[in-house]
């Protein structure tokens, strides 16, 4: 890997990786962000002399903690998980739990550091964390679900409070999960202390929009991007990675704006159909029956699966990836635009791997980093966490036009922001630089924290 052209930042990287040994994931998301600053400590002496981007890479509190719990047949299982509060200059720490087997620290900690710029990004008083547990959901019962998120919580809620961190979901983690999370809050605390998760129920608290938010606001954040390059999502062919919660409504708003999605995955292989992803099927299989993406074919005979198949190879004008960080590589990057991508949303964190990255900004591929484009999740957190707030509860449609307008000023302001560091159409400079400057600008004011 080449070195930082800035001393000073390469420097802090290298210590970054010798404080974090093993953690290739957590020093891949530094890295890519300590890329952009040099001309921000140029801009803002005061940041350097204060050593802000060394504070930020050092979260201020780590949690790791064991889970036991009972599997069905009665035997004793045991997990661990972690929650990093990482950053609290903006607001309470903020951001998802994920459960997959997958999980260690270096992966939360990736997570939460790129949570902090993009909370940042959304305008919204919140901070970055992130949490999760290696404990794997697939082919467990309603009952071992919910006994794990018991004990889960059972060492987890004393770090929490609506003012202190407020955990959502990610990979693994949604509606049914956060609701056996949240009972098991209000019964140790004895507190019904709604801001304390989103992602709720609509029942208990939860906000309408949170469950689409990620996913219509990629959309509506690619949308704005390709209006830039005058250009619109409608008539576009698109691949959609995953089939989970942020592919499910990415594919959605895509059709509700006239595009076509022809394409979706799901760990073991990609479902290929010409004629268009049926949105409502896949949401049939994977919110309600639990299954996997193969069985599309049961209902769709002209829809084509392809096993461990790299869905990348489809050829599309419009790439989403929206399943897991590297799923797509320099390689693939290559391959989109040699059959004429011309734009890309990560709706997954840190989906493109650095070499698939350089491939799309070296092809002026307009390129829609997570940190910007899958805000509208978190965003509409904040805004399920302003009704609990004030006991009140917005309208679809309300909540909607608000997530829109959060993720089109998102553009705008990292598109502003490219174009005045020099860099224009380079949306992750962008998005790290403005993300970056108002962290910072808190922390500057907040003393030595
Ligand atoms: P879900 O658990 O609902 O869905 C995840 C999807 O990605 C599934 O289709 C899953 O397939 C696939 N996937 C997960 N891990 C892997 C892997 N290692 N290899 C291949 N495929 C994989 O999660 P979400 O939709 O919530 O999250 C997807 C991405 O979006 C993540 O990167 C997450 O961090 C990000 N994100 C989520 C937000 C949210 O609000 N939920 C907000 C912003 C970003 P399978 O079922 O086979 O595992
Ligand atoms: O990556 C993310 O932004 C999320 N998983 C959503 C976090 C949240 O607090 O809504």
């Amino acid at each position: 890997m080449s070195t930082l052209t800035n001393p000073k930042l390469e420097s802090i990287y290298l210590e970054v990786v010798n404080r974090n040994p093993g953690e290739a994931e957590f020093h891949q998301a530094v890295r890519e962000v300590l890329e952009s600053l040099g001309p921000v400590l140029a801009k803002y002496p005061e940041f350097g002399q204060r050593k802000i981007i060394e504070r930020i890479c050092e979260p201020e509190r780590q949690v790791i903690f064991r889970v036991p719990w009972q599997d069905d047949k009665g035997e004793v299982r045991i997990n661990r998980a972690f929650r990093v509060q990482f950053n609290s200059a903006l607001g309470p720490y903020k951001g998802g739990l994920r459960f997959h087997p997958s999980v260690y620290l270096g992966i939360i900690k990736f997570l939460g550091f790129e949570q902090i710029f993009k909370n940042a990004l959304t305008g919204m008083p919140i901070g970055g964390g992130k949490g999760g547990s290696d404990f794997d959901p697939k082919g467990k019962s309603d009952d071992e679900i919910m006994r794990f998120c018991q004990s889960f919580m059972t060492e987890l809620w004393r770090y929490l409070g609506e003012y202190i961190d407020v955990p959502a979901g990610d990979i693994g983690v949604g509606g049914r999960e956060i609701g056996y999370l949240f009972g098991q809050y209000k019964r140790i605390t004895t507190r019904y202390e709604s801001g304390v998760l989103t992602g709720k129920g609509l029942g208990y608290g939860g906000s309408l929009v949170r469950r689409e938010a990620t996913g219509y606001g990629l959309v509506y954040f690619m949308d704005e991007m390709l209006k830039g390059r005058r250009q619109t999502i409608e008539g576009k062919t698109c691949v959609v990675s995953g089939s989970g919660n942020v592919a499910i409504y990415t594919i959605e708003k895509v059709q509700q704006l006239g595009g076509k999605v022809v394409a979706c995955s799901d760990s073991n292989g990609y479902v290929h159909d010409e004629a268009g992803i049926d949105v409502e099927l896949v949401k049939q299989l994977k919110e309600v029956e639990r299954r996997r993406i193969k069985d599309y074919l049961k209902t769709r005979k002209d829809a084509r699966y392809v096993e461990g198949g790299n869905i990348w190879e489809i050829p599309c004008q419009v790439a989403l990836p929206c399943a897991t960080q590297n799923e797509l590589t320099g390689k693939d990057a290559a391959m989109l635009v040699k059959h004429g991508c011309i734009a890309v949303g990560e709706g997954a964190n840190m989906p493109s791997t650095p070499e698939a990255v350089k491939v799309f900004l070296d092809h002026n591929v307009g390129f829609g980093p997570a940190k910007a484009a899958n805000a509208g999740g978190v965003a509409t957190s904040a805004l399920e966490m302003q009704q609990n707030a004030s006991r009140d509860s917005w309208t679809f449609d309300f909540t909607d036009h608000r997530l829109e307008d959060i993720m089109r000023n998102i553009y705008r302001t990292v598109e502003q922001t490219a174009e005045e560091y020099g860099t224009p159409g380079n949306y992750v400079n962008g998005a790290n630089i403005a993300g970056f400057i108002r962290v910072a600008q808190a922390m500057v004011a907040m003393g030595l924290i």
